[in-house]
């Protein structure tokens, strides 16, 4: 039987400092093999293409997957970024601010810029050109959480 004080004790550790990757690593086996995918597929990574529904469409992904951005070298008039936005209500506002650039203006040339969902965390992603106008009006963002490939 299960007391108050274990419960509670459990729950204290489940938040204090559990983390949920180093977890997933010591419990469970790899699988073979991971997807690596084109974000927008034939589209790119362009101003005005609907990821949320990309995402969506082609999701879900999978921790160790690479997505790979690929975009226009930068013009005088138009070029583009990835940046990781800090949590989801940066993401609803497109709030660049505390945001990590992964990627500048110039990685995603050529081959693309490769990121690997390495972490078991939600991933905002957006451009962070044109002072959040590509995140909002270009819709230039998605969501992704990477799952648990398990090993049967
Ligand atoms: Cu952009």
């Amino acid at each position: 039987m299960l007391t108050t004080g274990m419960a509670n004790r459990d729950f204290t550790n489940w938040n204090s400092g559990f983390n949920y990757t180093d977890w997933a690593f010591k419990h469970h086996k790899w699988p073979q093999s991971s997807s690596k995918i084109v974000v927008g597929g034939s589209q790119n990574w362009h101003f005005g293409v609907d990821y949320m529904d990309w995402a969506r469409r082609n999701g879900p992904f999978y921790l160790n997957d690479t997505l790979v951005f690929k975009y226009d070298a930068p013009t005088a008039t138009r070029a583009h970024s990835v940046y990781l936005l800090k949590n989801f209500r940066s993401f609803l506002t497109c709030d660049l601010t505390g945001a990590t650039k992964v990627a500048d203006t110039t990685q995603g040339v050529g081959e693309g810029f490769e990121f690997v969902l390495k972490n078991w965390q939600p991933h905002y992603f957006a451009c962070g050109e044109g002072n959040r106008f590509h995140c909002s009006n270009g819709t230039m963002r998605f969501f992704a959480m990477p799952l648990l490939r398990w090993h049967f």
